[in-house]
């Protein structure tokens, strides 16, 4: 197939394109580079080495002998060129990770919250109002979050996407239907992610695109086995407080000797996922399009649950790191139960990669590898959710 790989320079965009690249598919990347920018807007850089997306896609080349094609494009800013791009390569699919992901970021400040909202709502509707000006049939896979549900499963598990309910009408007869699962996003970044279900709900309704959501959960690790085959493809690993994701950063955390920054009791119950599975999840995801006419296909795109307590705990007992129980910048519960249900993978043939120590310590070898890159002082996570929470995080004990 041509595949697009919209956001194909990000941490999860990467490794799939070189996974998808890998098993024959023509692969075009289409990026802004915007996480680049943001990077040197936060005065950051990822923890392992990286080079420029035109430096990665020549190594590939050189080490495989398969072109991965770059194309410099804002989809929330340069309609007319993507629609352009889209009118002359017409793809037959088209992954989309175009959008800010994530939420400490995206609750920075109202400028941030403003940049978050606009760029990601904007991407995605481009993206679908040009596939349906063009009449472009290509199966659209995007990027979505588990974070679309709330955490809290009120004893029962959260389903794939679509929620059944008995409805009573007038004549006191039940009638039953399938309905988005309430949407309950915690963070600005997640409420766009809300927002993009609607997106997609209406245009599969209306103009029978062929649409699949991935209801993704914290994805953790680094390489896969593409990026692992020259250090010079090696993915981005985030540490920062803005950008690191919970496990990595303990990980990290553990490898230069800083306390594991647990937000609260740590009493918080959350999805993940390893990169490996991510970018495999993707390729299943490509290869069992829904029919045209239908609603949205939706994936939970996670294989295990786990208490933030419970992973600090695994790995200073791993590594030996002590345990910081922070304040929480966050407006969270302090505490949840999480069950989901993940069975449209699994019987597609999905192996989950499961946390094991081995694997555990694959990433801190990582990152004692390029600890010495490390800025400690960009380790906390400052960014608060509320002018409440600033204010008593801030204030002197
Ligand atoms: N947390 C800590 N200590 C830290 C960092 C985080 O205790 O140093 C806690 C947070 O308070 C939160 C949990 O760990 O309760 C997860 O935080 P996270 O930063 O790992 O994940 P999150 O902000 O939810 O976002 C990440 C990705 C996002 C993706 C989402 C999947 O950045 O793109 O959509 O995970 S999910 O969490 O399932 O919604």
């Amino acid at each position: 197939m041509k595949i697009a790989i919209m956001g194909g320079d990000g941490f999860v965009g990467w490794p799939t394109s070189l996974h998808l690249s890998n098993a024959g598919h023509e692969i075009h990347i289409i990026d802004n580079l915007s996480r680049r920018w943001i990077d040197t807007e936060l005065g950051v850089q990822s923890l392992t080495p990286m080079d420029s997306i035109q430096e990665r896609t020549r190594i590939w080349h050189a080490e495989t002998g398969r072109k991965i094609h770059f194309h410099l494009i804002d989809l929330a800013q340069d309609y007319q060129l993507l629609k352009n791009w889209l009118a002359e390569e017409r793809p037959d699919a088209i992954v989309h990770f175009a959008e800010q992901r994530a939420a400490p970021y995206s609750m920075k400040s109202d400028r941030h919250k403003n940049y978050t909202v606009n760029n990601n709502v904007n991407a995605t509707h481009n993206l679908l109002n040009a596939m349906v000006e063009l009449d472009l049939d290509a199966h659209l896979v995007h990027l979505g979050t588990m974070g679309v549900y709330g955490y809290s499963t009120v004893g029962a598990a959260i389903p794939e996407g679509y929620l059944p309910v008995g409805i009573e009408t007038m004549t006191g007869e039940t009638v039953k239907q399938d309905i988005l699962y309430p949407a309950n996003p915690g963070s600005i970044y997640h409420m766009t992610k809300c927002l993009d279900q609607l997106i997609f709900q209406f245009y599969a309704k209306n103009d029978n695109l062929r649409i699949t959501d991935l209801h993704q959960g914290i994805v953790w690790g680094t390489h896969t086995d593409q990026t692992r085959r020259h250090e010079q493809l090696v993915n981005r690993f985030d540490y920062d407080g803005d950008y690191g994701t919970v496990l990595n950063r303990f990980l990290i955390q553990a490898a230069i000797g800083y306390p594991l920054t647990v937000h609260g009791t740590g009493g918080q119950t959350r999805a993940f996922i390893h990169i490996q599975d991510s970018v495999r999840c993707i390729e299943i995801a490509l290869g069992n399009p829904p029919a045209r006419g239908s609603k949205v296909e939706i994936f939970n795109q996670m294989t295990e649950t786990h208490r933030i307590s419970g992973l600090a705990k695994m790995i200073a007992g791993m590594t030996g790191a002590e345990i910081a129980w922070l304040p929480n910048p966050r407006k969270e519960a302090a505490e949840n139960d999480l069950v989901v249900r993940n069975e449209k993978f699994l019987e597609l043939g999905l192996e989950p990669t499961t946390l094991k120590e081995g694997l555990l310590e694959e990433v801190v070898d990582v990152a004692k590898k390029f600890a010495y890159r490390v800025d400690r002082s960009r380790v906390p996570a400052v960014s608060a959710w509320t002018r409440d929470i600033a204010n008593s995080i801030n204030r002197d004990p």
